[in-house]
């Protein structure tokens, strides 16, 4: 019995560290995990918090993440319309994801980015039913959704020696 759940542990372990699952309360789509926070934080604060979780703001490549980030968003809170991404610009020339990756991929809405209010540095994204995005400014308070590897040996830019 004991060797049995010695054996299991370690199967447990060498799946988990496989990138096969995702932490509890973690949804997996892909390689990556992600979490909605039915909080409002400014961007900062809130990336501050994907960092506490060894996260980011989520980063979005396709449609099909971001149709599943909407949908997952929707299914925990009907009510939120907005959250925000990991997407930040400091010259408007170029926009980046606060986990290193590029942005090729892009979903702006009709007539967006605007920088409507001079200081629109930051991404949120349009829920329910939707999961095009829009610039705001960073310091407005918003619930978000946190993204990380499933495979915690390609974990967001960390060096592995
Ligand atoms: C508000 C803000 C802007 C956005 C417009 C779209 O003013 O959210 O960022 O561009 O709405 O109408
Ligand atoms: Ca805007």
């Amino acid at each position: 019995m004991a060797i049995l759940t010695v054996f299991m542990t370690l199967c447990l372990i060498a799946l988990s560290s496989s990138g096969r699952f995702c932490p509890t309360k973690w949804s997996k789509v892909g390689s990556k995990c992600f979490k909605f926070f039915n909080y409002e934080l400014s961007w900062m604060e809130a990336e501050k918090t994907c960092l506490d979780n060894d996260a980011n703001l989520a980063s979005v490549h396709s449609n099909k993440e971001g149709t599943f980030i909407s949908y997952l968003i929707e299914s925990c809170s009907p009510a939120t319309d907005e959250v925000w991404i990991g997407g930040y610009t400091v010259s408007r020339e170029l926009w980046l994801w606060s986990d290193g990756s590029k942005m090729i991929y892009k979903q702006w809405a009709k007539g967006e980015p605007n920088n409507a209010k001079g200081n629109e540095n930051c991404i949120i994204m349009h829920t329910n039913g939707r999961h095009d995005w829009n610039d705001d400014p960073c310091t407005r308070k918003v619930s978000f959704i946190c993204a990380k590897n499933s495979d915690p040996k390609l974990f967001n830019g960390k060096p592995i020696y």
